[in-house]
């Protein structure tokens, strides 16, 4: 982490995609089946998968700066493809803990939705393909889905300020969920979604 003595420089870096990485990350995230206790709506699916193994679901490469008002946050976000039960690999998802930071995200490859909520109950899910943004405005939770046979690649920026709720969703898990029905991926109401 930057401590705000640090005086920051211009800088570049370079983005390949595939496989979807970028020039020396700051922090590279693994983000597991482990980590996602009660997410999915197919409990058992998700024991059973546990059981064989502790699959990789998504990876985070960031790019740090000073923890200020003004300054941004950026990186990539890899989903990988595949599926607890019929529920295709998301993300955990968050609220900002600054709520009203809001974040950009722009699709390099893959299909997928970006899902989002309010604390107040209102949804919306945006389709990512490739060379499509997604704004995610403040006070909006929000997860990726990779519905696809690749790995679904973002480009993110943030404020830097923003933090993490993860708490939230942990509880209250998203209204919506993306699954697989009948060999079509629909949006569904999430049984596990509670209320408050
Ligand atoms: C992204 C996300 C990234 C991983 O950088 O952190 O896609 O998702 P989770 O944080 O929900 O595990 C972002 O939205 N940052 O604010
Ligand atoms: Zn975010």
């Amino acid at each position: 982490m930057f401590s705000n003595d640090n005086v920051l420089k211009p800088f570049s870096f370079n983005v390949k995609v595939p496989p979807g990485v970028i020039d020396k990350p700051d922090n590279h995230v693994h983000r597991n089946l482990s980590s996602m206790k009660g997410q999915y709506f197919d409990q058992e699916a998700y024991d059973r998968m546990l059981q064989r193994e502790d699959t990789l679901v998504y990876e985070v490469y960031e790019k740090l700066v000073p923890e200020i008002p003004g300054e941004l946050i950026q990186g990539l976000s890899i989903v990988h493809p595949g599926k607890v039960g019929n529920e295709y690999f998301m993300t955990k998802g968050h609220y900002h803990s600054v709520l009203g930071t809001g974040e950009l995200y722009y699709c390099l490859q893959g299909h997928g939705y970006m899902m989002m909520e309010t604390h107040e109950g209102e949804w919306a899910a945006e389709e990512l393909i490739p060379n499509r943004a997604v704004y995610v405005p403040g006070r909006w939770a929000h997860r990726s889905i990779n519905i696809g046979d690749v790995d679904l690649i973002m480009l993110f920026v943030y404020p830097a300020i923003a933090g993490h709720d993860y708490g939230t969703i942990e509880r209250k898990s998203f209204r919506e969920m993306v699954i697989n029905q009948d060999g079509k991926t629909v949006i569904l109401d999430n049984p596990r979604w509670m209320t408050q």
